[in-house]
């Protein structure tokens, strides 16, 4: 068995777990936030057959979209004057990010 960890932004991840209900995979959802924008995304943990992975990160591929997001962020050639002047950066996100771990044991108690 495997655990596929997608984080995903937070507008995708509804029509994601009702995409792998629908398909009857498992699925966990979680409220997580990027390191680097600090805002909020989601991370999703579905419990998987190693056979099935592919057909999972497919529903990802299919479900999540990659949008730009604007933050501001310090400049850091004021860093070292005390200043602050904050200045815009534009990043792409996603669709996902997704990790595929081997599960040692998988118990339901
Ligand atoms: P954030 O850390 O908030 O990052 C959002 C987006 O900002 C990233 O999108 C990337 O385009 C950009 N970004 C991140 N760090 C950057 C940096 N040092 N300089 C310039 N731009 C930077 P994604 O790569 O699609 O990542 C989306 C979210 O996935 C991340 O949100 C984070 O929550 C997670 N993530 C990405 N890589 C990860 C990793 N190696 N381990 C754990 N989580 C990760």
């Amino acid at each position: 068995m495997k655990l596929v960890i997608a984080i995903v932004q937070d507008e995708d991840s509804g029509r994601l777990v009702d995409e792998l209900m629908k398909n009857e995979f498992g699925v966990t959802k979680l409220a997580s936030t990027g390191g680097f924008l600090k805002s909020g995304n989601t991370t999703l943990i579905a419990g998987v057959e190693k056979e099935k992975v592919d057909d999972v990160i497919e529903i990802i591929k299919k479900t999540c979209k990659p949008r730009k997001r604007v933050t501001t962020t310090p400049s850091p050639a004021t860093w070292s004057t005390g200043g602050y002047t904050p200045y815009s950066v534009e990043v792409e996100v996603g669709g996902a990010t997704v990790f595929v771990v081997d599960v040692e044991k998988f118990n339901k108690i």
